[in-house]
Protein backbone atom coordinates (compact mmCIF):
# COMPACT_ATOMS: atom_id res chain seq x y z
CA UNK A 1 0.00 0.00 0.00
CA UNK A 2 0.93 3.14 -0.40
CA UNK A 3 1.48 5.15 2.65
CA UNK A 4 3.69 8.21 1.64
CA UNK A 5 6.52 9.44 3.36
CA UNK A 6 6.32 9.37 7.50
CA UNK A 7 7.25 13.12 7.70
CA UNK A 8 3.54 13.88 5.79
CA UNK A 9 0.90 15.16 7.63
CA UNK A 10 -2.08 13.03 7.24
CA UNK A 11 -5.62 14.29 7.27
CA UNK A 12 -8.71 12.22 6.88
CA UNK A 13 -12.57 12.54 8.00
CA UNK A 14 -12.51 9.37 11.34
CA UNK A 15 -16.48 9.25 11.01
CA UNK A 16 -18.46 6.84 8.44
CA UNK A 17 -19.67 9.03 5.78
CA UNK A 18 -23.54 10.13 5.67
CA UNK A 19 -26.38 12.07 7.12
CA UNK A 20 -24.87 12.84 11.01
CA UNK A 21 -25.16 15.49 13.31
CA UNK A 22 -21.62 15.92 13.77
CA UNK A 23 -18.19 14.56 12.53
CA UNK A 24 -14.75 14.21 13.34
CA UNK A 25 -11.55 15.52 11.09
CA UNK A 26 -8.29 14.43 12.05
CA UNK A 27 -5.02 15.50 11.18
CA UNK A 28 -1.61 13.88 12.34
CA UNK A 29 1.78 14.51 11.77
CA UNK A 30 4.59 16.69 11.71
CA UNK A 31 2.68 20.19 10.77
CA UNK A 32 -0.70 19.34 11.93
CA UNK A 33 -0.51 22.51 14.51
CA UNK A 34 0.70 24.20 11.74
CA UNK A 35 -2.01 23.20 9.06
CA UNK A 36 -4.61 23.32 11.69
CA UNK A 37 -3.76 26.93 12.90
CA UNK A 38 -4.34 27.81 9.13
CA UNK A 39 -7.89 26.06 8.92
CA UNK A 40 -8.44 27.26 12.10
CA UNK A 41 -9.19 30.87 13.03
CA UNK A 42 -7.88 32.15 16.18
CA UNK A 43 -5.46 29.39 16.24
CA UNK A 44 -5.27 26.37 18.64
CA UNK A 45 -5.34 26.18 22.56
CA UNK A 46 -3.42 24.30 25.19
CA UNK A 47 -3.35 20.64 24.45
CA UNK A 48 -6.24 18.56 24.84
CA UNK A 49 -8.80 21.13 26.10
CA UNK A 50 -12.04 21.25 23.72
CA UNK A 51 -12.55 25.05 21.46
CA UNK A 52 -14.99 26.13 20.10
CA UNK A 53 -14.02 27.91 16.56
CA UNK A 54 -14.66 29.30 13.44
CA UNK A 55 -13.16 26.78 10.66
CA UNK A 56 -12.15 28.76 7.78
CA UNK A 57 -10.42 27.90 4.10
CA UNK A 58 -7.86 29.36 2.15
CA UNK A 59 -9.27 32.76 1.49
CA UNK A 60 -10.61 32.89 4.98
CA UNK A 61 -14.82 32.29 3.92
CA UNK A 62 -16.17 30.16 6.89
CA UNK A 63 -16.28 26.85 6.57
CA UNK A 64 -18.04 25.89 9.55
CA UNK A 65 -18.28 26.25 13.75
CA UNK A 66 -16.63 23.69 15.39
CA UNK A 67 -14.75 21.95 18.35
CA UNK A 68 -10.94 21.95 18.09
CA UNK A 69 -8.66 19.69 20.52
CA UNK A 70 -4.70 19.76 20.22
CA UNK A 71 -2.68 17.18 20.90
CA UNK A 72 0.84 17.03 21.55
CA UNK A 73 3.32 13.74 20.79
CA UNK A 74 3.75 11.31 21.87
CA UNK A 75 0.34 12.08 24.08
CA UNK A 76 -2.04 11.35 21.15
CA UNK A 77 -3.64 8.18 19.41
CA UNK A 78 -0.83 8.49 17.15
CA UNK A 79 2.08 9.51 19.08
CA UNK A 80 2.74 11.93 16.87
CA UNK A 81 1.10 16.00 16.98
CA UNK A 82 -2.18 15.88 16.32
CA UNK A 83 -5.52 17.92 15.47
CA UNK A 84 -9.31 16.54 15.96
CA UNK A 85 -11.79 18.65 14.78
CA UNK A 86 -15.50 17.79 15.47
CA UNK A 87 -17.65 19.52 12.72
CA UNK A 88 -21.29 19.40 11.26
CA UNK A 89 -21.99 16.35 9.88
CA UNK A 90 -23.53 15.23 6.04
CA UNK A 91 -21.98 15.50 2.35
CA UNK A 92 -20.96 18.77 2.30
CA UNK A 93 -19.60 20.12 5.36
CA UNK A 94 -16.44 17.46 6.94
CA UNK A 95 -15.34 17.27 3.20
CA UNK A 96 -14.82 21.42 2.96
CA UNK A 97 -13.05 21.07 6.43
CA UNK A 98 -10.74 18.15 4.84
CA UNK A 99 -10.25 20.09 1.91
CA UNK A 100 -8.95 23.68 3.57
CA UNK A 101 -7.01 21.36 5.30
CA UNK A 102 -5.47 19.81 2.43
CA UNK A 103 -5.32 23.01 0.56
CA UNK A 104 -2.81 24.00 3.82
CA UNK A 105 -0.50 21.45 2.91
CA UNK A 106 -2.19 17.65 4.96
CA UNK A 107 -2.23 14.92 2.68
CA UNK A 108 -5.41 12.78 2.77
CA UNK A 109 -4.55 9.54 4.43
CA UNK A 110 -4.98 5.59 3.20
CA UNK A 111 -6.78 3.55 5.16
CA UNK A 112 -5.87 2.65 8.73
CA UNK A 113 -2.47 4.92 8.29
CA UNK A 114 -3.33 6.62 11.84
CA UNK A 115 -3.16 2.97 13.36
CA UNK A 116 -0.37 2.00 11.54
CA UNK A 117 1.49 5.29 12.83
CA UNK A 118 0.65 4.47 16.30
CA UNK A 119 2.18 1.12 16.16
CA UNK A 120 5.14 2.77 14.62
CA UNK A 121 5.13 4.64 16.97
CA UNK A 122 4.87 2.46 20.06
CA UNK A 123 1.53 3.47 20.98
CA UNK A 124 -0.27 0.15 20.34
CA UNK A 125 1.35 -3.16 19.34
CA UNK A 126 0.10 -5.41 16.43
CA UNK A 127 -2.54 -7.04 18.12
CA UNK A 128 -3.82 -4.19 19.72
CA UNK A 129 -3.89 -2.59 15.91
CA UNK A 130 -5.69 -5.85 14.87
CA UNK A 131 -8.27 -5.28 17.82
CA UNK A 132 -9.01 -1.49 16.95
CA UNK A 133 -9.97 -3.21 13.58
CA UNK A 134 -12.07 -5.65 15.10
CA UNK A 135 -13.91 -3.61 17.20
CA UNK A 136 -15.04 -1.32 14.70
CA UNK A 137 -16.23 -4.32 12.81
CA UNK A 138 -18.02 -6.08 15.63
CA UNK A 139 -21.30 -6.97 14.46
CA UNK A 140 -22.28 -8.29 18.12
CA UNK A 141 -21.99 -6.83 21.66
CA UNK A 142 -19.84 -9.79 22.37
CA UNK A 143 -17.67 -9.60 19.73
CA UNK A 144 -17.10 -5.79 20.76
CA UNK A 145 -16.17 -6.46 23.90
CA UNK A 146 -13.34 -9.02 23.18
CA UNK A 147 -12.11 -6.73 21.16
CA UNK A 148 -11.80 -4.50 23.99
CA UNK A 149 -10.33 -6.71 25.62
CA UNK A 150 -7.65 -7.11 23.44
CA UNK A 151 -7.42 -3.34 23.01
CA UNK A 152 -6.39 -3.35 26.18
CA UNK A 153 -3.73 -5.18 25.92
CA UNK A 154 -4.81 -8.20 27.67
CA UNK A 155 -3.71 -10.84 24.76
CA UNK A 156 -0.45 -8.80 24.30
CA UNK A 157 0.73 -9.20 27.81
CA UNK A 158 -0.59 -13.08 28.02
CA UNK A 159 1.80 -13.48 25.43
CA UNK A 160 4.50 -11.19 26.61
CA UNK A 161 4.52 -12.99 29.46
CA UNK A 162 4.53 -16.56 27.72
CA UNK A 163 7.97 -15.30 25.58
CA UNK A 164 9.50 -14.18 29.02
CA UNK A 165 8.88 -17.68 30.06
CA UNK A 166 10.47 -18.74 26.87
CA UNK A 167 13.53 -16.28 27.67
CA UNK A 168 14.19 -17.06 31.06
CA UNK A 169 14.69 -21.01 29.70
CA UNK A 170 16.73 -19.49 27.31
CA UNK A 171 18.70 -18.10 29.94
CA UNK A 172 18.77 -21.12 31.81
CA UNK A 173 20.29 -23.42 29.07
CA UNK A 174 22.69 -20.65 27.98
CA UNK A 175 24.49 -22.10 30.91
CA UNK A 176 25.17 -25.25 29.59
CA UNK A 177 26.06 -23.34 26.45
CA UNK A 178 29.01 -21.47 27.87
CA UNK A 179 30.09 -24.44 30.05
CA UNK A 180 29.45 -27.31 28.44
CA UNK A 181 32.20 -29.56 30.33
CA UNK A 182 31.05 -29.24 34.10
CA UNK A 183 28.68 -32.32 35.04
CA UNK A 184 26.05 -30.72 37.46
CA UNK A 185 25.71 -27.58 36.01
CA UNK A 186 23.89 -24.79 38.73
CA UNK A 187 20.48 -25.98 37.50
CA UNK A 188 19.03 -29.93 37.34
CA UNK A 189 17.51 -31.21 34.01
CA UNK A 190 14.52 -31.10 36.22
CA UNK A 191 13.85 -27.32 36.66
CA UNK A 192 14.53 -27.42 32.60
CA UNK A 193 11.94 -29.86 31.89
CA UNK A 194 9.12 -28.73 34.22
CA UNK A 195 10.11 -25.02 33.21
CA UNK A 196 9.23 -26.11 29.50
CA UNK A 197 5.76 -27.93 30.49
CA UNK A 198 4.29 -25.06 32.58
CA UNK A 199 4.77 -22.87 29.01
CA UNK A 200 3.67 -25.70 26.68
CA UNK A 201 0.48 -26.13 29.34
CA UNK A 202 -0.13 -22.57 29.40
CA UNK A 203 0.09 -21.97 25.48
CA UNK A 204 -2.21 -24.85 25.45
CA UNK A 205 -4.77 -23.53 27.76
CA UNK A 206 -4.78 -20.88 25.44
CA UNK A 207 -5.01 -22.38 22.28
CA UNK A 208 -7.96 -24.29 23.89
CA UNK A 209 -9.65 -20.57 24.09
CA UNK A 210 -9.57 -20.72 20.17
CA UNK A 211 -12.83 -22.21 18.54
CA UNK A 212 -14.71 -19.95 21.12
CA UNK A 213 -12.64 -17.20 20.68
CA UNK A 214 -13.34 -17.39 16.74
CA UNK A 215 -16.96 -17.84 17.15
CA UNK A 216 -17.60 -14.74 19.34
CA UNK A 217 -16.10 -12.41 16.86
CA UNK A 218 -17.77 -13.64 13.92
CA UNK A 219 -20.67 -15.23 14.86
CA UNK A 220 -21.67 -19.11 14.85
CA UNK A 221 -23.43 -20.05 11.20
CA UNK A 222 -27.25 -21.40 12.40
CA UNK A 223 -29.25 -22.63 9.37
CA UNK A 224 -32.45 -22.60 10.03
CA UNK A 225 -34.47 -25.35 8.14
CA UNK A 226 -37.59 -27.32 7.43
CA UNK A 227 -39.71 -28.08 4.89
CA UNK A 228 -41.58 -25.19 3.20
CA UNK A 229 -44.40 -23.35 4.75
CA UNK A 230 -43.43 -24.52 8.10
CA UNK A 231 -42.68 -20.99 9.16
CA UNK A 232 -38.92 -20.99 9.14
CA UNK A 233 -39.01 -17.24 7.47
CA UNK A 234 -41.17 -16.11 10.34
CA UNK A 235 -39.14 -17.73 12.52
CA UNK A 236 -36.28 -16.04 11.63
CA UNK A 237 -38.48 -12.26 11.21
CA UNK A 238 -39.15 -12.98 15.26
CA UNK A 239 -35.64 -13.50 16.04
CA UNK A 240 -34.66 -10.48 14.63
CA UNK A 241 -37.31 -8.51 15.44
CA UNK A 242 -38.40 -7.38 12.33
CA UNK A 243 -39.47 -7.98 8.57
CA UNK A 244 -36.27 -8.71 6.94
CA UNK A 245 -37.97 -12.09 4.84
CA UNK A 246 -40.93 -12.57 2.60
CA UNK A 247 -43.69 -14.48 4.57
CA UNK A 248 -47.08 -16.31 2.33
CA UNK A 249 -48.70 -19.02 2.81
CA UNK A 250 -47.81 -20.09 -0.49
CA UNK A 251 -44.84 -23.29 0.00
CA UNK A 252 -41.68 -22.24 -1.46
CA UNK A 253 -41.76 -18.44 -0.99
CA UNK A 254 -37.89 -17.86 0.22
CA UNK A 255 -35.44 -19.24 -2.33
CA UNK A 256 -33.01 -17.41 -1.80
CA UNK A 257 -30.84 -17.93 1.38
CA UNK A 258 -30.54 -14.50 3.87
CA UNK A 259 -28.39 -14.08 6.76
CA UNK A 260 -28.53 -11.68 9.57
CA UNK A 261 -26.46 -11.47 13.19
CA UNK A 262 -28.29 -12.02 15.89
CA UNK A 263 -26.76 -9.90 18.74
CA UNK A 264 -26.17 -13.13 21.67
CA UNK A 265 -24.35 -14.16 24.53
CA UNK A 266 -22.18 -16.13 24.73
CA UNK A 267 -22.17 -16.68 21.34
CA UNK A 268 -23.32 -14.03 18.86
CA UNK A 269 -26.02 -15.79 15.61
CA UNK A 270 -24.98 -15.39 12.08
CA UNK A 271 -28.61 -17.02 11.43
CA UNK A 272 -29.43 -17.43 7.83
CA UNK A 273 -33.13 -18.38 6.30
CA UNK A 274 -33.25 -20.79 3.41
CA UNK A 275 -35.42 -22.56 0.98
CA UNK A 276 -37.66 -25.47 2.24
CA UNK A 277 -36.41 -28.88 1.32
CA UNK A 278 -38.41 -30.38 -0.85
CA UNK A 279 -38.15 -31.78 -4.46
CA UNK A 280 -39.45 -29.39 -6.60
CA UNK A 281 -39.35 -28.94 -10.28
CA UNK A 282 -39.40 -25.16 -10.38
CA UNK A 283 -35.51 -24.15 -11.79
CA UNK A 284 -35.48 -21.17 -9.11
CA UNK A 285 -36.96 -22.92 -6.14
CA UNK A 286 -34.22 -25.56 -7.01
CA UNK A 287 -31.37 -23.16 -6.92
CA UNK A 288 -32.77 -22.35 -3.32
CA UNK A 289 -32.63 -25.62 -2.24
CA UNK A 290 -29.18 -26.43 -3.88
CA UNK A 291 -28.16 -23.26 -1.44
CA UNK A 292 -30.16 -24.73 1.81
CA UNK A 293 -27.60 -27.57 1.24
CA UNK A 294 -24.60 -25.68 0.91
CA UNK A 295 -25.56 -23.85 4.13
CA UNK A 296 -25.91 -27.14 5.80
CA UNK A 297 -22.92 -28.64 5.27
CA UNK A 298 -21.55 -24.98 6.61
CA UNK A 299 -23.94 -25.19 9.60
CA UNK A 300 -22.72 -25.12 12.80
CA UNK A 301 -25.75 -25.68 14.55
CA UNK A 302 -29.36 -26.43 12.78
CA UNK A 303 -32.61 -25.26 13.44
CA UNK A 304 -35.07 -27.79 12.83
CA UNK A 305 -38.10 -26.93 12.21
CA UNK A 306 -41.46 -28.58 11.85
CA UNK A 307 -45.27 -27.52 12.36
CA UNK A 308 -45.77 -30.24 13.83
CA UNK A 309 -44.08 -33.67 15.32
CA UNK A 310 -44.49 -35.10 12.30
CA UNK A 311 -42.64 -32.62 10.45
CA UNK A 312 -40.41 -31.48 13.12
CA UNK A 313 -39.36 -35.67 12.97
CA UNK A 314 -39.15 -35.17 9.16
CA UNK A 315 -37.08 -31.96 9.46
CA UNK A 316 -34.74 -33.92 11.67
CA UNK A 317 -34.15 -36.66 9.36
CA UNK A 318 -33.56 -34.29 6.25
CA UNK A 319 -31.08 -32.83 8.58
CA UNK A 320 -29.43 -35.30 9.28
CA UNK A 321 -28.39 -36.76 5.91
CA UNK A 322 -27.36 -32.68 4.95
CA UNK A 323 -25.33 -31.60 8.07
CA UNK A 324 -22.73 -32.90 10.61
CA UNK A 325 -23.82 -29.75 12.73
CA UNK A 326 -25.19 -29.95 16.53
CA UNK A 327 -29.28 -29.86 15.75
CA UNK A 328 -31.75 -28.08 17.94
CA UNK A 329 -35.60 -29.25 17.15
CA UNK A 330 -38.01 -26.74 16.84
CA UNK A 331 -41.51 -26.88 17.15
CA UNK A 332 -43.26 -24.08 15.27
CA UNK A 333 -46.37 -22.49 14.93
CA UNK A 334 -47.45 -23.30 18.91
CA UNK A 335 -50.15 -20.61 19.12
CA UNK A 336 -52.44 -22.57 16.88
CA UNK A 337 -52.18 -25.85 19.75
CA UNK A 338 -55.45 -25.64 21.04
CA UNK A 339 -54.38 -28.45 23.06
CA UNK A 340 -50.37 -29.38 23.57
CA UNK A 341 -51.20 -33.00 22.86
CA UNK A 342 -48.90 -32.85 19.63
CA UNK A 343 -46.01 -31.92 21.92
CA UNK A 344 -46.31 -35.12 23.94
CA UNK A 345 -44.63 -36.94 20.96
CA UNK A 346 -42.46 -34.44 19.83
CA UNK A 347 -38.44 -35.57 19.75
CA UNK A 348 -36.94 -35.36 23.51
CA UNK A 349 -35.33 -31.39 23.78
CA UNK A 350 -37.78 -29.89 21.15
CA UNK A 351 -38.04 -26.07 21.94
CA UNK A 352 -41.99 -24.62 21.40
CA UNK A 353 -42.43 -21.25 19.46
CA UNK A 354 -44.12 -18.93 18.12
CA UNK A 355 -43.56 -16.44 15.78
CA UNK A 356 -47.14 -14.92 16.31
CA UNK A 357 -47.25 -14.40 20.04
CA UNK A 358 -43.13 -14.07 20.48
CA UNK A 359 -43.25 -17.51 23.28
CA UNK A 360 -40.49 -19.59 23.32
CA UNK A 361 -38.41 -16.90 20.97
CA UNK A 362 -36.02 -15.35 23.56
CA UNK A 363 -35.49 -19.53 24.74
CA UNK A 364 -34.72 -20.48 21.87
CA UNK A 365 -31.72 -17.21 20.98
CA UNK A 366 -30.11 -18.34 24.66
CA UNK A 367 -30.55 -22.38 23.77
CA UNK A 368 -29.03 -22.01 20.67
CA UNK A 369 -25.97 -19.09 21.56
CA UNK A 370 -25.26 -21.91 24.79
CA UNK A 371 -25.77 -25.26 22.26
CA UNK A 372 -23.28 -23.57 20.07
CA UNK A 373 -20.52 -23.06 22.93
CA UNK A 374 -21.04 -26.44 24.13
CA UNK A 375 -19.75 -27.63 20.80
CA UNK A 376 -16.68 -26.03 21.19
CA UNK A 377 -16.00 -28.43 23.80
CA UNK A 378 -15.28 -28.27 27.54
CA UNK A 379 -16.07 -25.10 29.16
CA UNK A 380 -12.58 -23.12 29.90
CA UNK A 381 -12.73 -19.54 31.91
CA UNK A 382 -9.73 -18.77 30.34
CA UNK A 383 -9.16 -15.24 29.59
CA UNK A 384 -7.57 -13.78 27.47
CA UNK A 385 -9.18 -15.41 24.55
CA UNK A 386 -7.39 -15.78 21.22
CA UNK A 387 -9.56 -14.48 18.17
CA UNK A 388 -7.94 -15.47 15.04
CA UNK A 389 -6.83 -18.14 13.36
CA UNK A 390 -3.52 -16.35 12.79
CA UNK A 391 -3.05 -15.94 16.21
CA UNK A 392 -3.91 -19.76 17.19
CA UNK A 393 -1.11 -21.04 14.52
CA UNK A 394 1.46 -18.71 15.91
CA UNK A 395 1.12 -20.17 19.54
CA UNK A 396 0.49 -24.21 17.89
CA UNK A 397 4.04 -23.03 15.98
CA UNK A 398 5.73 -21.72 19.56
CA UNK A 399 3.98 -24.70 21.10
CA UNK A 400 5.40 -27.15 18.59
CA UNK A 401 9.33 -25.82 18.61
CA UNK A 402 8.93 -26.13 22.64
CA UNK A 403 7.96 -29.72 21.73
CA UNK A 404 11.40 -30.50 19.72
CA UNK A 405 13.24 -28.82 22.44
CA UNK A 406 12.03 -31.40 25.14
CA UNK A 407 12.58 -34.10 22.65
CA UNK A 408 16.20 -32.66 21.52
CA UNK A 409 16.87 -32.87 25.49
CA UNK A 410 15.70 -36.01 26.05
CA UNK A 411 17.58 -37.83 23.59
CA UNK A 412 20.86 -36.10 25.36
CA UNK A 413 22.67 -36.67 21.98
CA UNK A 414 22.42 -33.07 20.66
CA UNK A 415 24.08 -30.29 21.78
CA UNK A 416 22.87 -27.64 24.04
CA UNK A 417 23.07 -24.79 21.99
CA UNK A 418 21.34 -26.83 19.05
CA UNK A 419 18.30 -27.47 21.05
CA UNK A 420 18.23 -24.04 22.00
CA UNK A 421 17.21 -23.19 18.58
CA UNK A 422 14.01 -24.58 19.08
CA UNK A 423 13.57 -22.23 22.57
CA UNK A 424 14.57 -18.97 19.84
CA UNK A 425 12.16 -20.33 16.85
CA UNK A 426 9.41 -20.48 19.58
CA UNK A 427 10.00 -16.84 21.36
CA UNK A 428 10.12 -15.91 17.75
CA UNK A 429 6.49 -17.25 16.80
CA UNK A 430 4.99 -15.11 19.87
CA UNK A 431 7.39 -12.39 19.05
CA UNK A 432 5.89 -12.27 15.27
CA UNK A 433 2.09 -11.93 16.59
CA UNK A 434 3.49 -8.80 19.07
CA UNK A 435 5.67 -7.11 17.31
CA UNK A 436 8.64 -7.32 19.35
CA UNK A 437 11.73 -8.72 18.44
CA UNK A 438 14.25 -8.00 20.46
CA UNK A 439 17.29 -10.65 21.26
CA UNK A 440 19.20 -8.35 23.58
CA UNK A 441 16.37 -9.21 25.98
CA UNK A 442 17.77 -12.72 26.61
CA UNK A 443 21.13 -11.36 27.20
CA UNK A 444 19.63 -9.14 29.99
CA UNK A 445 17.96 -11.44 31.76
CA UNK A 446 20.78 -13.55 31.14
CA UNK A 447 23.18 -11.27 33.60
CA UNK A 448 20.36 -10.46 35.63
CA UNK A 449 19.45 -13.79 36.86
CA UNK A 450 22.80 -15.19 37.02
CA UNK A 451 25.69 -14.87 38.55
CA UNK A 452 28.00 -15.90 35.44
CA UNK A 453 31.90 -14.64 37.34
CA UNK A 454 30.78 -17.33 40.30
N1 LIG B 1 -50.33 -18.94 13.55
C1 LIG B 1 -49.09 -18.90 13.14
N2 LIG B 1 -48.79 -18.90 11.82
C2 LIG B 1 -47.52 -18.88 11.43
C3 LIG B 1 -46.45 -18.85 12.39
N3 LIG B 1 -45.29 -18.84 11.70
C4 LIG B 1 -45.60 -18.85 10.40
N4 LIG B 1 -46.94 -18.88 10.21
C5 LIG B 1 -47.65 -18.87 8.94
O1 LIG B 1 -47.19 -19.97 8.17
C6 LIG B 1 -47.12 -19.61 6.79
C7 LIG B 1 -45.72 -19.88 6.25
O2 LIG B 1 -44.80 -19.06 6.91
P1 LIG B 1 -43.34 -18.80 6.37
O3 LIG B 1 -42.60 -18.13 7.46
O4 LIG B 1 -43.37 -18.13 5.05
O5 LIG B 1 -42.84 -20.29 6.19
P2 LIG B 1 -41.48 -20.81 5.55
O6 LIG B 1 -41.11 -22.04 6.29
O7 LIG B 1 -40.47 -19.74 5.49
O8 LIG B 1 -41.94 -21.22 4.09
P3 LIG B 1 -41.03 -21.36 2.75
O9 LIG B 1 -40.24 -20.12 2.60
O10 LIG B 1 -42.04 -21.53 1.71
O11 LIG B 1 -40.20 -22.57 2.95
C8 LIG B 1 -47.51 -18.15 6.72
O12 LIG B 1 -48.85 -18.07 6.34
C9 LIG B 1 -47.30 -17.64 8.13
O13 LIG B 1 -48.15 -16.58 8.46
C10 LIG B 1 -46.79 -18.85 13.78
O14 LIG B 1 -45.95 -18.83 14.68
N5 LIG B 1 -48.12 -18.88 14.09
MG1 LIG C 1 -39.48 -18.89 3.98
Amino acid sequence: METGTPDDTIVAVASAPGMGALAVVRLSGLRAHDIAACVVRDGLEKARRAVRRKLVDAFDSPVDDGIVIRYDAPRSYTGEDSVEIVCHGGAVTPARVMAALVSAGARPAVPGEFTRRAVLNGKLDVLQAEAVNDLIRAESSAGAALALEQLDGALSRRLDALRQQILDLEALIAYEIDFPEEDDGPMDAGRVTAATDAVIGAITRLIETAPRGELVRTGALVVIAGAPNVGKSSLFNAVLGRRRALVTDIPGTTRDALEAVVDATPIPLRLVDTAGLRETMDVVEQLGVGMAREYLERAQLVLACGDSSAAVRQAMDAVGRLSEAPVLAVRTKADLDVVRTDADDAPVGTLRVSAQTGEGIDALIQRASRLVLDSTGPATEEMPVVAHARYRKALEDARSELRHFTEARAGGAVPAPVSAVHLRESARHLEGLIGAIDVEDVLERLFSTFCVGK
